[in-house]
């Protein structure tokens, strides 16, 4: 019997030397690095320039690993506020290509790449790629949108530097995606999980049972989700889903990837960035093991190197397994911004999700509505029973998961029943919330 190729891979001699460095190693070249960043960006970028000198600080001053404590943090805010180009390191000629994250509201981020970082960013997405289980050979089908947004393009870049092939479908039109992947039969799916749920209706209404592809890995990422939602997606399409994380400031997908031997939560590519995990209110620095806000020092950026940029992502760092050099990540929470405080309580739609995912007649669609009664805000989970259930049955799913939410997150809230197939579909990065609050 031939081996399939994820049988055929030999991942230890496949690494990339970096994948293979004791924690030791790895930390004496993050040290290296840092400071190489900290010279860069002081000669280089005048508002952390002048973040610095307020604060009496010279590159100099990094002498440990622990000394980037004492480099002040990088906000979002402060990436827009020298909109578009304020925060290059190189002269705008010297930038090879140019991304922005979409931000709901006001000016997006731009961030720039030189051809460097280009082949830096190609290669750390490749090994994400790799350590997902995608090998040289295999046929990709990428659904990431394309264009200013980095999922695409990125993604596509690692493919192609890892010797996979690449079919750049891009994010919509999913019936075509539906129909691709039939015709082509490839063995790896790029995309969001939200935006996967929508391919596997999509293959449905063609006369396809999702079960029945040829994909066998799905590498997902670019939004929050649960364990409950891969189980989802790995019984609903037969597959393993992986997941991968990345962000537009600090360079894009490939951030950090799971391994496929332990799926245990993306590792760190920490040879080129140097994470922290800070407390969201004090920005006091959090042991290993506690969550609290992702912070990322870039290490070997060119064009657009970030000091202790607040991702807004909420976390934890985990000591390594599959790679033990490099840490981990427990999957994502949820952003700071996507909480919502109900009347004292903190909630994020990703504990929504594990309840309704645990609850076999609801569909894994769900929208959370946000209102004002009276001067309280009130929140609405507004779910989908699965076809086929019958009334009885779904007014108790209903009550299930009212009464879940209430045990389990201590908030109470209102549930709302759509008919199957009338709750907004992914396309992409999906929006749980509906605020209507305003107005
Ligand atoms: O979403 C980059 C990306 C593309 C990552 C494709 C993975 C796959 P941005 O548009 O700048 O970049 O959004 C970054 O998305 O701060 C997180 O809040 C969220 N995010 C990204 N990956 C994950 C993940 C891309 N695996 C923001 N789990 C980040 C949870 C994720 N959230």
């Amino acid at each position: 019997m031939t081996l399939t190729p994820l049988e055929r891979a030999s991942p230890v001699a496949d690494l990339d030397p970096a994948e293979r460095m004791s924690r030791d190693q790895v930390e004496a070249l993050q040290l290296e690095r840092l400071q190489a960043t900290v010279a860069h960006v002081y000669a280089h970028v005048e508002p952390y320039r002048a973040k610095l000198s307020a604060l009496g600080l010279a590159p100099g001053d990094i002498r440990t690993l622990e000394d980037v404590r004492l480099l002040p943090f990088t906000t979002k805010e402060d990436l827009r506020s020298t909109y578009p180009f304020g925060m290059f390191a190189v002269p705008r000629e010297q930038v090879a290509r140019i991304h922005a994250s979409s931000g709901t509201t006001g000016r997006p981020t731009v961030v720039g790449y030189t051809s460097a970082d280009l082949r830096t960013w190609a290669g750390l997405m490749a090994r994400s790629l790799r350590a997902a289980g995608v090998r040289p050979g295999m046929l990709v089908h990428n659904a990431y949108g394309y264009g200013l947004f980095t999922g695409g393009l990125g993604a596509h870049a690692g493919v192609e530097a890892l010797g996979a092939t690449v079919v750049p479908i891009s994010g919509g039109q999913t019936a075509r995606q539906a129909q691709l992947i039939r015709d082509f039969r490839p063995d790896v799916v790029l995309c969001t999980p939200t935006y996967l749920l929508t391919i596997a209706d999509a293959l449905e209404e063609l006369g396809v049972d999702p079960r029945s592809t040829s994909l066998r890995l799905a590498v997902l990422g670019a939004e929050p989700w649960t364990n409950e939602m891969r189980r989802e997606l790995e019984d609903r399409l037969d597959l393993e889903a992986i997941d991968i994380y990345g962000l537009s400031e600090v360079m894009g997908p490939g951030v950090g990837s799971e391994c496929l031997e332990t799926k245990d939560g993306p590792h760190l590519w920490e040879d080129h960035f140097l994470p922290e995990v800070v407390d969201a209110d004090s920005g006091e620095v959090l042991p290993d093991g506690e969550v609290g806000e992702l912070v990322f020092t870039s290490l070997t950026k060119e064009a657009f190197p970030v000091i202790r940029y607040r991702t807004r992502d909420l976390t934890r760092l985990l000591p390594g397994t599959a790679r033990p050099g490099m840490r981990r990540m427990e999957k994502v929470t949820g952003r700071n911004d996507d909480m919502i405080i109900l009347r004292g309580v903190n909630l994020f739609p990703t504990q929504i999700e594990e309840i309704v995912l645990g609850i076999g007649e609801l569909t894994p669609h769900f929208v959370l509505e946000l209102s004002r009664r009276g001067r309280l805000d009130a929140l609405t989970v507004c779910v989908e029973t699965r076809p086929g259930v019958d009334p009885g049955a779904a007014e108790h799913a209903v009550e299930l998961l009212g009464r879940r939410i209430k045990d389990q997150v201590g908030a109470t809230v209102g549930v709302r029943r759509q008919e199957p197939g009338t709750l907004p579909r992914s396309e992409g990065k999906l929006a749980r919330l509906r605020d209507l609050r305003r107005g």
